[in-house]
């Protein structure tokens, strides 16, 4: 299923959109219960890239909030991922080709944890170092994500304001540091929307749209899939200050990022010419 072009025009005045469904039942039990894998240390993974969160947390079941970073640079089931192709058309219609994935995350957020509120930011101010900031998420929820569970709130139009700070300015104790910029325009509308969908289905945010979301009341885990995405002409800017994100001293400064690390994602008429 493609986006009509009306959908592309809201993506581009909004910042956000509304996708359809990416997997199907079987793929989404399949992610589940290797998400649990990898959280329970069942599989290999990387322990710098699961979030200090692990650490800190005592019992089992009572995660805070977790993310976990670069699945499929590490893992051979997240790795199949990047060859979704209605993924990919997607993403080819909202963002200009060839277009090539940055990161991918994991967020779990435990049942019945308030505590799991993932501040107001736009994703922009952590990967200044490559650019134009016209990269976009793709947002996938592994069960339907609901207000009460936690699912991602963004404020429209917001990618359009020009906000002047760096990630060393945001004020981690206030979850609300963003939405109080002095910069915002005066008599923006802050008034946030919430992008419910059901699981297995997918939503899309501008780099620079402003975003969060709130704490899971729900007798269920919310766990989403993400995907950070860099159209064709994304280049390295600088050098990379964090450490669990993919390696771009890989190309020279100025070169765009491509190559393994940097995978494309397929269409139907790049998998046909294959
Ligand atoms: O999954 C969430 O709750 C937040 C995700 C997020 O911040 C992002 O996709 O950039």
């Amino acid at each position: 299923m493609l986006f009509t072009d009306a959908e592309i025009e809201q993506y581009k005045e909004q910042g956000y959109l509304q996708g359809p469904r990416v997997f199907s039942d079987g793929q989404i039990v399949v992610l589940q219960q290797h998400i649990d894998e990898i959280l329970d240390g069942r599989v290999d993974f990387p322990k710098h890239l699961m979030g200090e969160t692990i650490e800190q947390s005592g019992a089992k079941g009572q995660l805070p909030s977790v993310k976990v970073v670069n699945l499929f640079r590490h893992d051979p089931v997240f790795a199949e991922v990047v060859d979704n192709v209605g993924i990919g058309e997607l993403a080819h219609q909202l963002m200009q080709g060839p277009v090539r994935l940055w990161e991918d995350q994991m967020i779990y957020k435990p049942s019945f944890d308030e505590r799991t509120v993932l501040a107001w930011h736009q994703d922009y101010t952590y990967w200044d170092h490559v650019g134009p900031a016209d990269m976009g998420t793709c947002w996938i929820a592994l069960e339907d994500a609901t207000v009460d569970n936690g699912c991602m709130h963004v404020v429209p139009g917001s990618h359009r304001w020009d906000l002047d700070y760096t990630r060393e300015d945001v004020d981690g104790s206030d979850p609300d540091w963003l939405l109080k910029r002095p910069d915002i325009p005066v008599g923006a509308d802050l008034a946030p929307v919430a992008c419910e969908v059901a699981a297995g289905h997918c939503h899309f945010h501008h780099c620079k749209t402003f975003h969060g979301s709130f704490g899971n009341r729900t007798a269920d885990a919310r766990r989403s899939y993400i995907m950070h995405l860099m159209p064709g002409n994304t280049r390295r800017l600088g050098d990379n200050w964090n450490e669990r994100q993919g390696d771009v001293e890989i190309v020279p400064v100025g070169a765009v990022l491509e190559g393994a690390t940097y995978p494309e994602l397929k269409t139907a008429a790049s998998q046909d010419s294959a």
